[in-house]
């Protein structure tokens, strides 16, 4: 039977039947080419990124012998595939459905089809050069590519029990097995995009076999020890262009600068630094090795404390989609990609295996609710790739260092990493409401649902009650069904000081360990417990180094970042002011966006001045202003407008 989070949400429940009814079939469609959209380019006018098809089935079938033709699209176009797959995979975990099931069979059939003999798998080097395999892995991503692949297939495996695929992903990760590590003749490197490493100890999870712990460590700790790797190999290599001048970024794009251990600092391209640290974490969590604990931790302090946007999003910069130094945090030029958030979630949960701290849970929660959902449009249909904090329309249209920065959802990318990343998020949100250990079982997320975990010597069952995201209580019951008393951690939002708490019907004072309360469940017993957590609207404020965000505030509600956007708030929204003694209106409307709390504040507006001289000696004036704040997920559903989450105070 295994563990089983049934989510019965309302608010989650509309998200996953849109990815299961719309956004898993409008992706097959995109990826077979037969969806009649525009795909966009994730940046105005860059000739180098592929944008006319997806073509990525028919780079399988080609590979696979199938059809003739070419490979189209990045050298990682394949992994879109194989997110959609494993998008699939949870589906059908949560709700088996015939029609989709075949058509994960014919794609995994197909996969087989283009898996070469010796298990290697990449249609690009099969289609273009076999020959030239595994020598630019700067920029070929081939490792990238299996390494979701593995993903798919381990969780294609655990929802239906398919041995095909995982036999698939077990000859291609021998096949890199048999061409990386330590020993001589074999290449001493890795991708220039982690991935493998996750998709190797996934691999292990499943099949208890110590080559792929072992492997998965190798290019971890491997990584940053032969900083000229990418180098010498870009320099030798006659292949396909699978590298658009990726070799000639900095070390630290790749996380190459110095090995792992050392890296004290979030580095470079943040995707790759929080698949990096999800393998990590992983690595920690399944070893218990102390060293690479604290590799992992300093990691994510500076990430979370110091270079994370209040959405969760990081990545200050579209150069390289990285990091750039502690507290720069722009607005309106950042580029908090959502895989990254989708990054950080997964590390987050990594993070919550080795030791249970309700932080990692907060960012996780953060990050969910606001930097990741709002890579997706309410249709399920329409995608972001960055995620801005200020928009301005105009000057995305006409200012090259913000074309990135996109006011509308396009319905594909030319880069499609975070659509399908989206999809096999939400499908598999119930590996993150609970961490089960030895020790515990954690109730990490407030998500309505049922729930029965094998627990040491029986079973457990916990039924969370509650309206959230919306609501302000939580009522959990808990059973008991093992012989052994059960620990249950509940955790107590960090943000309201005024949770209360109910055991049995009976007050009880939260004692809060780690940002946990704890409680003891009798062998054979059940418990009742009812959390409340007053969601008071926040004003947040910045560490003044982010200079940007300095006289500025940011508002929220229980887990949700709010914004101003234009429709309800007219153009010329910078000049918008929410003063520090205005008070706050909270009303849930049903029928706007699907069901959103709505902020109401009376606020000023600057006075747009009737004259049109550049620089005056006159201050301009302030009128009245109701200002309107929506949940900053929701933004860009209503056509192309302003929008901004921290507002002149
Ligand atoms: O390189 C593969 C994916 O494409 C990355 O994770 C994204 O950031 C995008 O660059
Ligand atoms: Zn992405």
């Amino acid at each position: 039977m295994g563990n089983n989070v049934k989510i019965t949400s309302e608010f989650w429940g509309r998200y996953r039947n849109l990815v299961r009814t719309e956004m898993i079939p409008f992706q097959w469609n995109v990826l077979n080419d037969i969806a009649g959209i525009k795909i966009e380019k994730e940046r105005l006018n860059d000739d180098g990124i592929p944008s006319e098809k997806s073509h990525a089935i028919e780079n399988f079938k080609v590979a696979a012998g199938r059809t003739q033709g070419t490979h189209y699209g990045w050298t990682f176009q394949d992994s879109d595939v194989y997110k959609w797959l494993e998008a699939v995979a949870y589906s059908l975990r949560e709700k088996m459905d015939p029609e989709l099931e075949k058509k994960a069979l014919e794609v995994i059939d197909l996969i087989a089809d283009a898996q070469e003999e010796d298990g290697y798998l990449d249609t690009f080097y099969s289609i273009l050069g076999i020959q030239y395999r595994y020598q630019s892995l700067a920029g070929s991503h081939e490792l990238y590519c299996m390494g979701h692949f593995i993903e798919a297939a381990v969780a294609y495996y655990a929802a239906t029990g398919n041995e095909k695929v995982l036999t698939v992903a077990k000859k291609a990760a021998d096949n890199i097995d048999d061409n990386f590590g330590p020993e001589d003749g074999k290449i001493h490197g890795y991708d220039g995009h982690e991935e493998i490493e996750i998709g190797l100890l996934r691999l292990f999870h499943v099949t208890g076999e110590n080559r792929y712990l072992k492997l998965a460590k190798y290019f971890l700790m491997e990584r940053g020890k032969h900083p000229n790797f990418f180098r010498e190999q870009a320099e030798k290599y006659q292949g396909p262009n699978a590298l658009n001048g990726i070799e000639k970024a900095a070390d630290t794009y790749f996380q190459n600068h110095k090995p792992i251990l050392e890296q004290d600092t979030a580095e470079g391209h943040a995707v790759r630094v929080v698949y990096m640290c999800t393998a990590l974490a992983d690595l920690a969590a399944t070893t218990g090795d102390a060293e690479i604990y604290g590799a992992c931790k300093k990691l994510w302090d500076n990430i979370t404390s110091r270079r994370m946007f209040i959405t969760g999003g990081s990545g200050s910069t579209f150069h390289g989609e990285s990091f750039t130094l502690d507290y720069d945090l722009p607005n309106d030029t950042m580029y908090c990609e959502t895989c990254a958030a989708i990054g950080l979630i997964f590390f987050a949960r990594q993070m919550l295996r080795i030791e249970p701290k309700a932080e990692y849970a907060e960012v996780m929660e953060r990050t969910l609710y606001n930097c990741a959902l709002a890579g997706m449009a309410l249709d399920g249909k329409h995608f972001f790739y960055v995620n801005p904090l200020e928009v301005n329309p105009a000057k995305s249209l006409k200012d090259p260092g913000k074309s990135h920065v996109k006011p509308v959802r396009p319905s594909w990318l030319g880069c499609a990493c975070c659509p399908p990343n989206l999809a096999r998020m939400i499908t598999s949100l119930d590996d993150y409401v609970y961490t089960i250990s030895d020790d515990a079982i954690l109730i990490n997320q407030y998500i309505d649902s049922e729930s029965t975990f094998e627990y040491k010597d029986g079973t457990v069952t916990i039924k969370q009650a509650t309206g959230y995201p919306w609501d302000e209580k939580d009522g959990v019951v808990i059973n008991n069904k093992t012989k052994s008393v059960v620990r249950i951690g509940i955790r107590i939002p960090a943000w309201t000081a005024n949770a209360t708490l109910k055991i049995d019907g009976k007050a009880a004072e939260i004692s809060k360990e780690d940002g946990y309360h704890y409680v003891d469940v009798t062998a054979g017993g059940s418990m009742e417990i009812e959390l409340t957590f007053p969601m008071e609207i926040k004003r947040n404020y910045c560490n003044p180094l982010v200079s940007e965000d300095i006289g500025k505030v940011a508002i929220s509600r229980g887990p949700f970042v709010y914004c101003l956007e234009g429709v309800d708030n007219g153009t010329e929204i910078n000049g918008l002011r929410l003063p520090e003694d205005s008070t706050f209106e909270y009303e849930y409307k049903a029928g706007l966006l699907n069901g959103v709390g709505v902020i109401k504040a009376k606020g000023k507006r600057v006075e747009l001045s009737t004259s049109t001289e550049l620089y005056t000696n006159s201050r301009p004036t302030e009128e009245n202003a109701t200002l309107t704040f929506i949940p900053y997920y929701a933004w860009a559903n209503r056509g192309e407008n302003e929008m901004e989450v921290w507002v002149r105070e």
